[in-house]
């Protein structure tokens, strides 16, 4: 935990996140109806940072930024208290892009199938082998994805140079982005071939300026609709450089125009409580750069509202 993040003194009669997280080897295994078990994966990696390096202590950070929190989504009044938290470590990465991502994928599709995957970057690359290690692992069901980011991240490739800015691209042929769409799309680094090659594909794509004249209501409801209708479940990731400077200067390339942090946050909520999902992973972080640590604590808040939408999804098909 950061030197400058405070712990709140623990009501020892409450769930609290960090007692409640087990290894794999302390999990019980079973998928037991009611209790939906997520399961946590740290990819401590930024060497394919476009700027400025640190996301690799992400994972750490998010993870002590829950460990203070309990299993009780106050803003959503949802009680987790009976979830499974399933740690199932960090990647170890190397300083090999084809090797890394390939322990990545093997780590993401090795997740039990009865897991919900969290999973804790890293820069925003790691999302081409987690989706990779995804398709392994549903071996053959089909997803839509729902990202939430200020770049389209869909640059050409150059060979040898591995880059944050291309997964989008790099998944073509490999996932179907019919499905896709990308939501506060906003910093001023691409032209209009990128976002016309992004919609041709069949990405829907909406600008932060876009989704304020629509609304949240009816912007998810398009986006939920288009990620979901002809896929089994929807991945959401989650670039935190999506939101406003503000709320999130610790990342690579902070946004002065970026989405407020409650609209992530709701919005995730919002997307798992509405659809069947298969995974959230959440990218970008650079703890260094944000000495007070709120940049972790919203990532935080985004994994618990995200964790509370799947446990009110699951408990209301139960009925
Ligand atoms: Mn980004």
């Amino acid at each position: 935990m950061s030197a400058t993040a405070t712990r709140v003194v623990r009501d020892p009669t409450l769930a609290w996140f960090a007692d409640h997280r087990r290894g794999p080897d302390a999990d019980d295994k079973r998928a037991v109806p009611g209790r939906p078990v997520f399961g946590f994966l740290g990819i401590p990696f930024d060497y394919a940072v476009s700027h400025r390096p640190g996301t690799r202590f992400g994972p750490g950070a998010i993870m002590d930024a829950l460990d203070g929190y309990t299993l009780y989504c106050t803003d959503k009044r949802v009680s987790m208290a009976h979830v499974g938290l399933v740690d199932h470590g960090q990647v170890d990465v190397v300083h090999s892009f084809e090797e890394s991502y390939r322990r990545m994928r093997a780590a993401v599709a090795a997740i039990p199938r009865h897991h919900m995957p969290i999973i804790l970057g890293g820069d925003h690359s790691i999302t081409d082998p987690a989706i990779r290690g995804m398709q392994e692992r549903l071996a053959g069901a089909r997803f839509g994805l729902i990202v939430f980011d200020a770049h389209l991240d869909s640059r050409e490739p150059i060979p040898g140079k591995e880059h944050s800015g291309h997964w989008m691209k790099t998944l073509e042929g490999t996932f179907d982005h019919r499905h896709s769409v990308q939501l506060g799309i906003s910093a001023p680094i691409y032209g209009p071939a990128y976002m016309k090659a992004a919609e041709d594909q069949g990405v829907m794509v909406k600008t932060i300026y876009e989704i304020r004249r629509a609304g949240w209501r009816e912007t998810l409801s398009q986006a939920i609709a288009h990620a979901s209708e002809g896929t089994d479940g929807v991945y959401v990731s989650v670039d935190i450089d999506a939101i406003d400077q503000a709320f999130a200067p610790g990342t690579s390339v902070p946004n002065p125009c970026g989405l407020l942090a409650h609209e992530v946050v709701d919005s995730v909520y919002e997307i798992a409580r509405a659809t069947p999902v298969v995974a959230l992973d959440i990218t970008e972080v650079s703890p260094p750069l944000d000495p007070s640590g709120g940049t972790a604590q919203v990532a935080a808040h985004i994994v618990m509202s995200f964790m509370a939408g799947v446990t009110q999804r699951d408990a209301r098909e139960r009925r």
